[in-house]
């Protein structure tokens, strides 16, 4: 346990009870990326097909580095309850074959969103139209989940709080905006409703119950998912700037 998280157990101010510390938690969602220009902009049929595009291919580099992340988490933790929950984030977006149970997995289900806006599969999973600063975004994230201890990268999760609202949102108005887009191309926001409700069920609980050992704790679980919410915002930042200067014609290496 790090410096940072033993001066926190020592906090002797009373806590929050659980409700008021889950309210503490929703009521960041001010600051969730649904409400950042570039969203807002795709929300309302705004983009262009190659902002459209442009936002599938950047988008790619953060599928591809959640497994990493949750992995990196599973390797820092010690203990199998939560490594048995945890495990299932890294079977969504790998897929899996199961006792005869095949499932692609997510990290396939982002390649055939892009090829429903156009791409091809060599656009999305070369990583060339990823800008330099949507990387960086989402190294942050990888490189917080490998450095901090496993309970804060938990807490670090729950923007995904937030995300079911964020997925219904492309679902409902994605066909009416972009009717250009192969609609079966959707199908990973629908997967991750009931994906990120049963993340969620879980990364809270666990944040609830060992947050709230101090004060001091839970005001770090808030400071962290502010820095996971900062990620995002981060990540839409680099593509709005990537996709107002630049449209898709030439590669970025
Ligand atoms: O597709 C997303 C996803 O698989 C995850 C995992 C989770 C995490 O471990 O941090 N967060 C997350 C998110 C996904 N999609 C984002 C979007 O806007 O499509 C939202 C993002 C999140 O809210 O954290």
């Amino acid at each position: 346990m790090n410096n940072a998280m033993n001066e926190a157990l020592a906090d002797t101010r009373t806590p929050w009870g659980p409700e008021e510390f889950e309210t503490l938690l929703r009521g960041k969602s001010t600051s969730y990326h649904i409400h950042h220009p570039f969203h807002v902009m795709m929300a309302e049929g705004k983009l262009n097909a190659a902002q459209l595009r442009g936002w599938v291919a950047n988008r790619f580099y953060y599928q591809i580095s959640i497994p990493i992340k949750d992995a990196a988490i599973l390797s820092n933790c010690n203990d199998r309850e939560i490594r048995r929950e945890w495990i299932l984030r890294i079977l969504d977006h790998d897929g899996f074959d199961l006792n005869g149970i095949h499932d692609e997995g997510g990290i396939e289900a982002w390649i055939h969103l892009g090829q429903a806006v156009g791409l091809s599969r060599d656009d999305v999973t070369s990583l060339r139209y990823v800008a330099p600063a949507s990387r960086f975004a989402v190294d942050a994230y990888v490189n917080f989940a490998r450095r901090q201890p496993w309970q804060e990268a938990v807490a670090s999760s729950l923007t995904e709080l937030f995300a079911p609202h964020i997925h219904q949102q492309r679902i409902d108005t994605w066909p009416e905006k972009y009717p250009w887009v192969d609609p079966t191309g959707l199908q990973y926001f629908k997967n991750r409703l009931t994906q990120a409700r049963r993340d969620v069920a879980h990364g809270l609980k666990f944040t609830l119950d060992y947050f709230s050992q101090t004060r001091a704790m839970q005001e770090r679980a808030l400071e962290i998912l502010q820095f996971k919410l900062n990620v995002l915002w981060a990540l839409a930042d680099a593509i709005m700037l990537d996709q107002c200067n630049v449209q898709i014609t030439g590669p970025k290496t």
